[in-house]
């Protein structure tokens, strides 16, 4: 058994007597009105040693502490030994995806609130006392991206651009609508967005839909769009709803997070951590999960072995959303190109799992290990007072998480 299997089977029994089925703001569904069916017995774990016993061994070291001297709630967070949490911004509702300029702004996405916010910390002590809102009134902007002085921002249906942003943050420009044919379904539609290697953008179609097959190939896929033609194209087939993505610093291929279906019980499908090495692939939704798991409803007929299997299979229903490689010098050095992963939790698993930031560790090549960095953002109850979005390097260094339940964007440190 895995060391996070272990660990996830451990929270369970734990969690399981004190809590009742709590109903959550869906992350993967919101149109989704049939709740999932009541659970069998979790399954007894082989043995009852305490998790942080079954942490992985190797480097890093990722027993983890809370301390108390800081002020609530943030003397619940639990990060390894020699790490620190604080607030970088605070009562910030809704804030999701975050973009980095290289000045040194930060861009912040909104799924509910319909607006655009860009942070500054003019003052140097590492936290954002400038705020300007670049609008609030788009649909659903959970995208944003930068690139040479622009802003990106991705609605459901339609990519606009912020010109010039950086010169005019206290009078921002009316956004311009670069693409707007992208599928108009609100179940799966929010967006995460980026830039690659390549200088395109790349922009996710989630399936509209748990479960569904369609004619069209834009749904389920992540298309790259280039900003000469403008024309996208499916770059990854097979993928339910990636809400984060990011390139591996040195062979420059695209990982990412993908939400796995509901309604299979709670313990399974995992969601997943994949890697593209070739344009076209298929990650096998809606036929095949987590890389050997045939869809009972649409899977008669399919095989796994025809889709590409998850490099790493996630927590069941963790809602993995943002990712990305950790680039810069100020964690121990074991952390150099390892992966954080933003897990908002679940939303319908009786026992509640994610509210944390896991790392994936891994060679370029592929994963190793699965691992939880930081939680208790989930309260012993089951119940949770902040929720993981996005994550993001800073140019020092410093660990960026977003969190749309708590309004926040916390600053990890080492010291
Ligand atoms: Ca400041
Ligand atoms: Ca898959």
């Amino acid at each position: 058994m895995n060391t996070m299997k272990k660990y996830i089977l451990i929270q369970s029994l734990v969690i399981t007597s004190l809590c009742a089925c709590q109903k959550q703001t869906p992350e993967s569904d919101t149109t989704d009105v049939v709740q999932q069916q009541p659970d069998e017995e979790p399954s007894t774990p082989q043995d009852t040693q305490d998790p942080q016993d079954t942490l992985t061994t190797g480097a890093p070291d990722l027993t983890l502490v809370a301390n108390p001297d800081r002020p609530e709630p943030l003397n619940k967070i639990k990060l390894p030994s020699g790490f620190e949490i604080d607030y970088y911004a605070k009562d910030l509702p809704a804030a999701r995806s975050m973009a980095l300029s290289p000045e040194g702004t930060l861009y912040v996405g909104t799924r509910r609130d319909s607006k655009v916010w860009a942070l500054r910390d003019e003052d140097g002590d590492n936290k954002a006392e400038k705020r300007y809102m670049l609008t609030d009134k788009l649909s659903t902007p959970n995208g944003v991206a930068f690139k040479d002085g622009d802003l990106y921002v991705a609605e459901i249906s339609r990519i606009l651009k912020f010109t010039d942003i950086e010169n005019n943050l206290d009078n921002p420009p009316e956004p311009e609508v670069i693409y707007n044919a992208y599928p108009t379904e609100s179940h799966h539609g929010w967006k995460f967005i980026a830039f690659g290697p390549d200088d395109a953008l790349y922009v996710p179609v989630g399936a509209p839909c748990n479960f569904c097959e369609r004619d069209n190939p834009i749904y389920s896929s992540i298309t790259r769009l280039p900003l000469d033609t403008l024309k996208p194209e499916v770059f990854a087939h097979g993928v339910r709803n990636t809400v984060g993505f990011d390139w591996h610093p040195e062979t420059k291929e695209l990982w990412f997070t993908d939400n796995g279906r509901d309604r299979l019980g709670d313990d399974i499908p995992p969601d997943e951590l994949n890697k593209v090495t070739q344009k076209g692939q298929h990650f096998g939704f809606p036929y095949c999960h987590g890389g050997d798991i045939i869809d009972p409803e649409l899977g008669e007929g399919h095989s796994c072995d025809d889709y590409i299997a998850p490099e790493q299979k996630l927590g069941p229903h963790v809602a993995a959303l943002g990712m990305r490689f950790y680039t810069g010098d100020m964690f121990p050095k074991e952390y150099k190109n390892q992966i954080f992963i933003a897990e908002h939790g679940s939303w319908n698993r009786s026992t509640p799992i994610g509210y944390r930031v896991t790392l994936v560790q891994n060679n370029g090549e592929h994963a190793s290990t699965y691992d939880v960095f930081a939680e208790g953002w989930k309260n012993d109850d089951g119940s949770r007072w902040g929720r993981p979005v996005d994550v993001l390097v800073m140019s020092d260094g410093a660990l960026l998480i977003s969190d749309d339940e708590h309004g926040a964007i916390y600053r990890v440190t080492h010291d």
